[in-house]
């Protein structure tokens, strides 16, 4: 795209979003400041580089061969590169456990340190970039059973306990070196496949495990910590112990932030409807953004409805600063570092199109009761120019602009992913 193109269209959306009382400027000021969390673990299909662990478990898959997976640390660092230089704005870099620097050592989970995961601090610090943090309770043979912190025996329980626990260190030390909060998420697989008599039993286990991991108080200004619910995973399908009820109770009783990932529900329910709901009772939210599709949770975001609708909530209810907005799907049937780059520009899209909204319009049409004009009005807000607003914010920050981005990841594909 040629800038002068860029810049044409851009002068004609602000003049007619100004029709209709919209600051085009401020509404880029605005998402400008919204940091989108990217999971490390798209690179590389969720493996990790424990030394000799090779095999995903917990109920979560990844399907597809495509070629030119992250194989080295170096490797995923330079794939995540990549996708940021085709990402306007400043974003994070969401970590798992079993992502650290482990130097060919054998360092089990109970074990793991800051020192594991210096290195990628000091990356991140190099490379402007602040990271997040999530426990690992899955790919390991004390999870093999579909148990972690809730399982029936104490020992194991134990070994998570100790595992998370650390890990919320970790991610306190990130914090005070990167300057940023750091947001330590807790998922985990724990479930069965067929059913389950005590469930009680398994939800009182679970609960007691976060009592004990958040016996250690950690400094707020450096880390928050949040809970993610499931509904079902694959080999969990008939119970899983931390289900939405559960990590709402817990949270909304211990003041901790709750995890909405988007796949996490029945098909037909739907993450953003449960946001105004939840901003009530906690504090902040972390989001997952994903996709579902049938029995996967984790295909790569688009512009969909539901994203267009997790957006419009945030935004409709001034909650932009109190929502933390991470990623998470794996494919590895396509480009992987395309995948980033579709999933963070679709979201960034929808945060756009949000805060491009008539908002003031519909607002006294819904509290005059004038339906009709409402819908009306949010109908023709979809086709307003918001794609020449955020061509313009990319060529401001002076990235690749719309589908020329394709291109750029071709090139990488033919000069680096291709040759591993
Ligand atoms: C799994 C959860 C969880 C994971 C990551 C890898 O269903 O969504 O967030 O995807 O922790
Ligand atoms: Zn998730």
């Amino acid at each position: 795209m040629k800038s002068e193109q860029i810049n044409q269209a851009f002068e004609y959306a602000k003049t007619r979003y100004a029709g209709l009382g919209i600051d085009v400027e401020k509404a880029i000021a605005d998402m400008d400041k919204l940091s989108i969390s990217l999971h490390c673990w798209q690179a590389d299909d969720v493996k990790g580089f424990e030394t000799g662990n090779d095999e995903l478990t917990g109920g979560i898959q990844v399907t597809g061969n495509y070629p030119g997976k992250a194989r080295t640390i170096a490797e995923l660092r330079a794939d995540i590169d990549k996708a940021m230089s085709l990402i306007p704005g400043e974003h994070r870099v969401n970590l798992h456990a079993l992502y650290g620097d482990f130097g060919g050592e054998k360092v089990d989970r109970d074990q793991i340190e800051v020192k594991h995961f210096q290195s990628w601090i000091d990356w991140a610090k190099d490379k402007g970039y602040k990271l997040d943090f999530n426990a690992t309770c899955f790919s390991h043979e004390k999870s093999a059973d579909g148990f972690t912190l809730s399982h029936r025996d104490p020992a194991i329980r134990e070994f998570w306990v100790e595992h998370v626990i650390r890990c919320r260190k970790i991610a306190e030390e990130i914090g005070r070196q990167l300057g940023s909060k750091c947001i330590h998420n807790i998922w985990i697989p724990d479930g069965s496949k067929d059913l389950i008599v005590d469930r009680s039993l398994y939800r009182q286990n679970l609960k007691n495990s976060l009592d004990k991991i958040f016996e250690y108080k950690s400094n707020d200004e450096l880390m928050l910590d949040s809970i993610e619910c499931k509904l079902f995973g694959i080999g969990s399908e008939s119970f899983v112990v931390g289900s939405h009820e559960f990590y709402m109770g817990y949270g909304i009783a211990n003041n901790k932030m709750i995890t909405l990932d988007a796949g996490h529900f029945h098909p037909t329910e739907v993450i953003s409807d449960k946001i105004s709901s939840l901003l009530l009772f906690t504090p902040e939210i972390l989001l997952h953004v994903s996709r579902g599709v049938r029995w996967d949770s984790d295909h790569v975001v688009i512009l969909n409805d539901e994203l267009q609708a997790i957006a419009q909530e945030i935004i409709r209810a001034k909650a932009l600063d109190r929502v933390h907005v991470g990623l998470d799907f794996f494919d590895a049937s396509i480009n992987r570092i395309g995948a980033y780059v579709i999933g963070v520009r679709a979201t960034q899209k929808a945060f756009l199109q949000a805060l491009l909204e008539p908002s003031a319009q519909l607002n006294s049409f819904e509290a005059n009761g004038q339906n009709f004009e409402r819908l009306a009005l949010l109908e023709e807000a979809k086709s307003l120019p918001w794609a020449a607003v955020y061509d313009y914010y990319c060529s401001t920050k002076g990235i690749t602009p719309a589908e020329d981005y394709i291109s750029d990841i071709q090139e990488y594909e033919r000069n680096v992913t291709s040759k591993r």
